[in-house]
C-alpha cells in the first residue's frame, strides 16, 4: 500500500485529495491547522487509513516534529502533495498590506520548500513523487495578484528545479496550475463570503474534487513518465488582453 502526505487537508483541494487517495486505496497523512476538521475527516475515513497532524505549517519546530514523529505504518512516504497555501487580499501593490505579503511568502514559499526538504529523503528512498499546487496566476498576471502570483511562479520554478536536482533518483515532480476552483480560497482572500459567492455565481468553476482527481491521475501514471507542469481551467474562464492607460 502506498502512502501520500497532503498538506492543507482541512478544506478544498486538500480535503478532496485526502478523500480521493484514501478511496483509491492509499494510506494518507493529512495536515492542516484546524484539528476539528482533521478529526472529522479521520473519523469518516478511518484512523488506520488516515493519520492527521494539526499544526501551523509556518511553524518550523511543528513542521519538523510532525515529519520526524510520523507513526509506524505512515513513515515511508511515496507522494507529497504540497497543497497548503493561500492568497490574501486583492489590493494593488501600492495599497496592499505588507503583513498579507509576508504571510503568503511564509506559507506558499518558505513552508513549501521546508516541507519538501524534510520529505526528500523518504521520497528518494521510495522513488516517489511530489505534486505541487501552483496556479494560473504563476503565468498570467492580473491586478491585485502581485505577491500571490509571484509565490505561485516560485512554486512552478522550484518544481522544475527539483526535477533537475532529482535527476536519476526516479522521483517525479509536477506543478499543477489551476484556474478558478470553488473552495474557501476566495473567502479567505477577500475576507467575505459574499464576494466569494459573487465570484463563483454562474461561473461553473472547477471543484476541489476536479483537481483531486487530476492529482490522483498524475500519481497513478506510469513511473517512467513525468508531467512537468499542467494548467487546468474551467471552460468558462479564459484570458483577457493587455491594459492601456491612455494619456499616462
Ligand atoms: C487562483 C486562480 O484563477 O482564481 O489560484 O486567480 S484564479
Amino acid at each position: 500500500m502506498k502512502t501520500a502526505i497532503v498538506t492543507g487537508a482541512t478544506s478544498g483541494i486538500g480535503e478532496a485529495a485526502v478523500r480521493a487517495f484514501a478511496g483509491a486505496g492509499w494510506r494518507v497523512i493529512g495536515t492542516g491547522r484546524r484539528a476539528d476538521r482533521l478529526d472529522a475527516l479521520a473519523e469518516e475515513i478511518g484512523r488506520d487509513r488516515l493519520h492527521t497532524i494539526a499544526f501551523d505549517i509556518r511553524d518550523e519546530a511543528a513542521r519538523e516534529a510532525a515529519v520526524n514523529g510520523l507513526p509506524e505504518g505512515f513513515r515511508e512516504i511515496d507522494l507529497l502533495v504540497n497543497n497548503a497555501g493561500l492568497a490574501l487580499g486583492t489590493s494593488t501593490a501600492q495599497e496592499a498590506k505588507l503583513e498579507d505579503w509576508t504571510t503568503m511568502i511564509d506559507t506558499n514559499v518558505v513552508a513549501f520548500v521546508a516541507m519538501t526538504r524534510l520529505l526528500l529523503p523518504s521520497l528518494i528512498a521510495r522513488k516517489g513523487a511530489i505534486i505541487n499546487l501552483s496556479s494560473v496566476a504563476a503565468s498570467y498576471p492580473y491586478s491585485g495578484g502581485n505577491v500571490y502570483g509571484a509565490t505561485k511562479a516560485f512554486v512552478r520554478q522550484f518544481s522544475l528545479g527539483l526535477r533537475s536536482d532529482l535527476h536519476g533518483t526516479g522521483v517525479r515532480v509536477t506543478s499543477i496550475e489551476p484556474g478558478m476552483v470553488e473552495t474557501e480560497f476566495t473567502t479567505i482572500r477577500t475576507g467575505s463570503s459574499d464576494a466569494s459567492e459573487k465570484l463563483y455565481a454562474g461561473a461553473n468553476p472547477m471543484t476541489g474534487e476536479d483537481i483531486a482527481q487530476t492529482i490522483l491521475w498524475i500519481a497513478g501514471l506510469p513511473v517512467h513518465l513525468n508531467i512537468n507542469s499542467l494548467e487546468v481551467m474551467p471552460v468558462s474562464q479564459s484570458f483577457a488582453g493587455f491594459q492601456v492607460a491612455r494619456g499616462s
